[in-house]
């Protein structure tokens, strides 16, 4: 069963449940094809080999101009969907976006370690690398309806940030920033898994997405602000989520 959906972009959903559906009827034809080559040219029908391509067969060519109609058509389904995630992520699209329809956008940081997330906001004066950017481990506190724009990245391996109630799976790598976006819609705890084996430690690497109404939202920003978390706070969870592994890691990754 699929996950609730916190998030408003249905295209994610539905491009899923054309692959699926593609991949079902592609696959009863292909029975049905290998069971009628099965009854047909069995040894028993056939005593004799047939040294040329028989006609039945022959015949059967336009399903490979079929199955690769509907490839292409699945490809470009799939682009559609996904150059809204992955083209238009740029900020001034978002902001546009947001702004028309009344939302406010928050700009975040996302950082993977073995084997937690640290999270990053620019703070109250809205600049990055200032005095006042936030650092939380672990959990993402956000508003509803908002749109949330992730940077994300590693500081040693790959990882994955994949937010399964927000349709959002992409990898963090080391130097390279990835930025992904969406909305949030409704209210409540959503998990953040890493979907990359990253290490021994990589079954715990969990963090938690926290929507809260707007009030709460910024009651909490209000609170966390002026209580501004020490930088070390970035190389460490939060109580009970996780284990940072300070010890050298010469795991096997992938
Ligand atoms: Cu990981």
């Amino acid at each position: 069963m699929r996950p609730l959906r916190a998030t408003d972009y249905p295209g994610i959903d539905l491009s899923i449940d054309i692959v699926l559906w593609g991949i079902v009827i592609v696959g009863i034809f292909s029975f049905i094809i290998l069971a009628y080559g099965l009854w047909r040219f069995s040894a028993k029908r056939n005593p004799v080999a047939s040294r040329t391509t028989p006609l039945a067969f022959r015949r059967l060519v336009f399903l490979d101009v079929a199955v690769l109609i509907f490839d292409i058509a699945l490809l470009a389904v799939n682009i559609y969907f996904w150059s809204d995630l992955l083209i238009q992520n740029d900020d001034e699209s978002i902001r546009e976006r947001a702004a028309s329809e009344n939302a406010e956008v928050v700009h975040v940081k996302a950082i993977g370690r073995q084997f937690f997330w640290t999270f990053l906001y620019p703070g109250p004066d809205g600049q990055w690398d200032t005095n006042d950017d936030i650092i939380r481990g672990n959990t993402l506190v956000l508003p509803t309806n908002a749109y949330v724009v992730v940077d994300i990245t590693s500081n040693d391996v790959v990882h994955s940030f994949f937010l399964p109630h927000f349709r959002i799976k992409y990898d963090a790598i080391p130097g390279v920033n990835t930025r992904v976006w969406f909305k949030t819609t409704q209210e409540g705890k959503y998990e953040i898994a890493c979907a990359e084996l990253c290490g021994s430690g990589h079954y715990k690497m969990r963090g938690i997405i926290e929507v809260l109404s707007e009030k709460h939202y910024q009651e909490w920003l209000k609170q966390i602000s002026g209580n501004a978390y020490p930088q070390y706070a970035a190389l460490t969870p939060e109580a009970g989520t996780a284990s940072p592994n300070t010890a050298p890691s010469n795991e096997k990754t992938e």
